[in-house]
């Protein structure tokens, strides 16, 4: 509003929503421009999370809580712009789990869509629906909305992924519901029959792929080796994007869609020397540094990235990527839920 009011005005406007606070009726004229901003604004702040340091943090958790005990033994990645909301962007959670040689993480479903994607580690499982997939590093493995999942290490040393989950957007809907068999879920199939079936541009000739699970969403592991080999073809083949280097998205072999309703996750590779041009997205995403080592220079401040670091670029802020020697960068987004509300703007 006009902020130049005689102050005799003031004080009656003042008066006047002093009265009403009570009835909880307010005045829009006096917060109008903060509701509706002409570009995206957000607390959520750029942000950096070095391994190593997460890692010893979380290590240092598994001497003291077992897996069972904790029913997920998880350090949350935080944004500092969002205290208190275990939030790292304005609508993703992300966190590092940690599972002992030996643990099993409990049977569970929920309505909040979650990804797995591996740090360290190999041979522990993620069972969905009682079908495993064996993990190895870099692998995406995801946990569609309502689906049975537990975890278990049936491997000789620490596995570590990092989780994406929609939970602050579920939180927003105010549509959480979940549930907990305990244990693991008896086996519903061998590990790797869905990656059989759907995995390789092929689907079974009769049924559907809701038939195997809900929600049309029958994929649910995409192992490093192939995205990589994929990632690599491309870079042999073409020059990178000026603002993205090479990128591929994940996608769902049902519809071609998003990996799931809420979130989307793609990977990138930025030739050594390669610098991108600025750009902005309103989808706040969470990164990991898979290959290579460079810099995210985020409106206009530099983070340095080592190979494993997270790290958080919120909406609308100018990325620059830098690659010192060839990046390749894992990330996960919103993107998939904001192009079905309308709201996807890159620029
Ligand atoms: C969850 O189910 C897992 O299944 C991990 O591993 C993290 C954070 C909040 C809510 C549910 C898992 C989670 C979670």
């Amino acid at each position: 509003m006009d902020t130049h009011q005689p102050n005799e005005q003031r004080a009656r406007l003042e008066a006047l929503y002093t009265e009403m606070r009570p009835h909880s009726l307010y005045p829009l004229w006096e917060v109008l421009h903060a509701l509706v901003t002409p570009t995206p604004a957000t607390t959520a702040q750029p942000w950096k999370w070095g391994y190593a340091q997460a890692r010893d943090y979380l290590l240092r958790a598994g001497d003291m809580i077992s897996a069972a005990q904790a029913e997920r033994r998880v350090l949350i990645l935080e944004n500092p712009g969002l205290p208190g909301s275990s939030a790292a962007t304005n609508s993703l959670y992300a966190g590092l789990q940690l599972i002992l040689p030996g643990e099993v993480a409990p049977c569970h479903r929920h309505t909040q869509s979650a990804l797995r994607f591996v740090m360290e580690g190999e041979g522990a499982h993620t069972a969905v629906d009682g079908e495993r997939a064996v993990m190895r590093p870099f692998d995406l493995v995801l946990t569609p909305n309502w689906q049975w999942h537990d975890h278990g290490n049936d491997s000789a040393a620490p596995m570590i992924w990092l989780d994406g989950l929609d939970i602050p957007t579920v939180r927003f809907y105010a549509a959480s519901f979940a549930e907990r068999m305990g244990g693991e879920h008896p086996a519903t199939a061998a590990p790797g029959d869905t990656t059989a079936r759907y995995g390789r541009n092929l689907r079974p000739f009769t049924g559907s792929s809701a038939a195997r699970r809900p929600q049309a969403q029958p994929l649910f592991h995409y192992p490093y080796g192939e995205w990589r080999e994929s990632l690599d073809a491309m870079a042999r083949g073409e020059a990178p994007d000026p603002a993205l280097g090479h990128a591929l998205e994940f996608r769902n072999p049902a519809d071609g869609g998003p990996v799931m309703p809420t979130i989307s996750a793609h990977v990138r590779l930025l030739p050594a020397g390669f610098r991108t041009t600025p750009r902005r997205a309103t989808d706040g995403t969470i990164f990991v540094v898979v290959e290579g080592h460079g810099r995210a220079v985020i409106n206009g401040v530099a983070h340095d990235l080592a190979r494993r670091d997270l790290l958080v670029v919120p909406s609308w802020a100018e990325l620059v990527l830098e690659a010192g020697s060839e990046l390749v960068l894992f990330g996960y987004s919103d993107r998939a839920a904001q192009e079905k509300l309308g709201l996807y703007r890159a620029a």
